[in-house]
């Protein structure tokens, strides 16, 4: 028989005793006795403050959800008290073009996170003072946390002090320092932008920007900043660099089929003698970029809609053998935009 909690497990996860809570990452902060208080700030018109007092008297909801740790544990039926964040949030009325939160807790290395303002309308985080009743302890980032429901549980920040609105996202501390993913949805596992490898890793690669001859399947690096990306010969088939700044990044001889590079920034960049079947390039910026040898079967440069097309210079990079290789919609805008005849 299945189990009945089975289906509430994510893939790949396990979970814990009711009794028990791993303690995660950094220690708490060397000031925490210092008062608490609450900052929204940022892109709004009405920024504000709040002191523990004002929270905990205000406004509170209780919510019971499951917590997944991204190190593979996950703990069911956590009751937590605190007031929604959107509920906040609109005190302060942000700007209309806010679209992330960053979330910086008191710490000595001022950890952080962020979500899109998408998420947390879709998932409605709390910004939580106690679990099961009792005030969050200092070690589990106490007296103030971020919970966010529905997501690694990375994206719960302890020792909540601070929330800046964003128009561009801002990685938080484990996403830009050691790989992990910036959406962090437990069943799509979204774990490290790079599975195979380790948070380590990883990091080395992100820090020195080369991937050179890497082999990383299902690289997932979507609004990352990359400019001059090293990843010559690198196999990066179904990767996801969409909306990533890659701009004079090296992708020759490298293996991109498949790969979601729509409106990502290359300009400069180099993709001769590279696979780039299936890849999908529409509302990218392709200035200056160069294709020599490079193949193209399926690759897509504009929607279907007709409106994402790719970006060049004034000079078409690709030979007529290459845009023969396309699909007659493709064909055509390439025709259209470099007055080229059949
Ligand atoms: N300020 C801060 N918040 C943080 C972390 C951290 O290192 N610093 N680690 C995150 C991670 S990876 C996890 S799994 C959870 C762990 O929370 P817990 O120790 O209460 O289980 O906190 C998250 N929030
Ligand atoms: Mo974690």
């Amino acid at each position: 028989m299945n189990d009945p909690k089975a289906s509430r497990l994510p893939p790949r996860q396990q979970l814990v005793k009711a009794d028990k809570w791993p303690l995660v990452g950094e220690l708490p902060p060397s000031d925490w006795d210092r008062p608490w208080t609450l900052s929204i700030e940022g892109g709004c018109s009405a920024p504000r403050t709040w002191s523990l007092t004002e929270l905990q008297q205000g406004f509170k909801i209780d919510q019971t959800l499951d917590i997944h740790c991204v190190t593979r544990w996950s703990k069911f039926d956590m009751k937590v008290t605190g007031v929604p964040l959107l509920r906040l949030m609109k005190e302060v009325r942000p700007n209309s073009d806010i679209k992330f939160a960053s979330f910086v807790a008191r710490s000595d290395r001022n950890h952080s996170t962020s979500l899109s303002l998408k998420d947390i309308q879709r998932i409605q985080p709390m910004v939580a003072w106690e679990v099961d009743g009792v005030p969050l302890t200092k070690e589990h980032g106490g007296p103030l946390r971020l919970i966010t429901p529905g997501k690694y549980f990375y994206k719960s920040l302890k020792w909540l002090e601070r929330i800046e609105l964003l128009v561009q996202d801002r990685l938080g501390y484990w996403e830009r320092e050691s790989g992990y993913h910036n959406h962090a949805d437990p069943w799509k596992e979204e774990r490290y932008i790079a599975s195979q490898l380790s948070k380590k890793e990883v990091s080395t690669l992100i820090q020195k920007l080369d991937i050179t001859q890497q082999k990383l399947l299902g690289f997932d690096v979507q609004d990352r900043r990359l400019d001059g990306l090293k990843a010559q010969g690198s196999k990066l088939r179904d990767s996801n660099f969409r909306s990533a700044s890659l701009i004079r990044a090296d992708f020759r001889s490298a293996n991109l089929s498949n790969a979601n590079l729509a409106h990502a920034d290359l300009t400069g960049a180099k993709f001769d003698d590279a696979d780039l079947e299936g890849a999908d390039f529409c509302g990218a910026n392709l200035s200056d970029a160069s294709f020599r040898n490079a193949s193209l079967f399926g690759a897509t440069f504009i929607d279907e809609q007709n409106q994402q097309a790719a970006k060049f210079s004034s000079e078409n990079p690709l030979t007529s053998k290459q845009i023969s290789m396309l699909t007659d919609e493709q064909q055509a805008y390439f025709r259209k935009r470099f007055h080229v005849s059949e």
